[in-house]
């Protein structure tokens, strides 16, 4: 069954395409990023990619090719990591947490004779656990390096799956989330979705950069995939998204509660006091609240 699939501009607001992915589990930006921006972002990987392997079995793909450090590798993609409109939409959508960070970073490059991955939701890599049916971990996004084709293995996306149980998201429909290159896929944590099979003759590349909540692990390790020297490189808010920050109330701090951008930083500033931490989590600002005054 065919389904339509709003594609928003890429002037819009991030609230409205947070709210689009709250309701159907993903929406589309058409052509967010410049194509002279995604010829650089393919050189700066394009050696990074020959010398990744194929997967290691048919869940990763055995003709599919994953490619992960990117800050470290591309500063093209910390610049795709920190697009405006993708970060404003991850930050409403992932509001009720008091931080975002960086979850994942890897371009998956489908190759020709790929078979269809088993469909999915992605929250699963945090040992199967139930979150709430309203609690959203992460927010997912899918940059086309190259055309998603349905041909090609365009990422199949079951909409409004996110909110019902596995029995009844089989038997809903799918789609195949065809974009031009420069457009951007976002999905939830929840959504069942997977990517598609490839009977085309050339690569379907796509660059998947994942968001979570500060509280969780993250998915690709930041702190080494991106070495200390190549860190201490980068801006502020680049590494506050890598996870440089306190995660929430008392998570992430260094040694004598120090916080982990003032330690790279040398300058060993301590993480921030409850009482400055709390605007953006209710429960949180409710339990600052209730402190006796010091
Ligand atoms: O490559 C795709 O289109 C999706 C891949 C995916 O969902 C995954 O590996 O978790
Ligand atoms: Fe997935």
């Amino acid at each position: 069954m065919a389904i339509s699939t709003p594609h928003f501009p890429p002037d819009s607001d991030p609230s409205a395409v947070s709210d689009f992915l709250r309701e159907h589990g993903y929406a589309i930006v058409d052509g967010l990023a410049a194509a002279e921006q995604l010829d650089q972002l393919d050189a700066e990987v394009a050696h990074h990619i020959r010398a990744s392997a194929t997967g290691r079995d048919i869940y990763d793909g055995t003709h599919t090719r994953r490619t992960g450090a990117l800050i470290a590798r591309s500063p093209t993609a910390r610049e795709l990591v920190m697009d405006p409109l993708v970060v404003g939409t991850v930050r409403n959508f992932l509001s009720h947490a008091t931080t975002v960070q960086l979850h994942l970073t890897q371009i998956i490059s489908i190759e020709p004779g790929e078979s269809q991955q088993k469909p999915h939701r992605d929250q699963m890599a945090f040992d199967f656990f139930p979150f709430p049916a309203d609690y959203h971990v992460q927010c997912n996004t899918m940059w086309a390096l190259s055309d998603f084709t349905v041909e090609n293995g365009a990422t199949h996306i079951w909409p409004g799956t996110s909110a019902v149980d596995d029995a009844d998201a089989e038997r809903m429909p799918s789609f195949q989330a065809e974009m031009t290159r420069g457009s951007v896929l976002f999905y939830d944590g929840k959504v069942v979705h997977g990517g598609g099979a490839n009977r085309s003759e050339t690569v379907r590349r796509g660059v998947n950069i994942t968001y979570a909540v500060g509280w969780v692990r993250q998915e690709e390790n930041q702190f080494l995939a991106c070495p200390a020297g190549l860190a201490a490189t980068l801006d502020d808010d680049l590494l506050k998204m890598m996870g440089y920050q306190q995660g929430a109330f008392a998570l992430g701090y260094v040694g004598d509660q120090q916080d982990p951008l003032a330690v790279l930083r040398g300058t060993n500033e301590k993480v921030r006091v409850v009482s400055e931490f709390a605007e953006s989590n209710q429960a949180f600002k409710t339990f600052v609240e209730e402190l006796p005054p010091s």
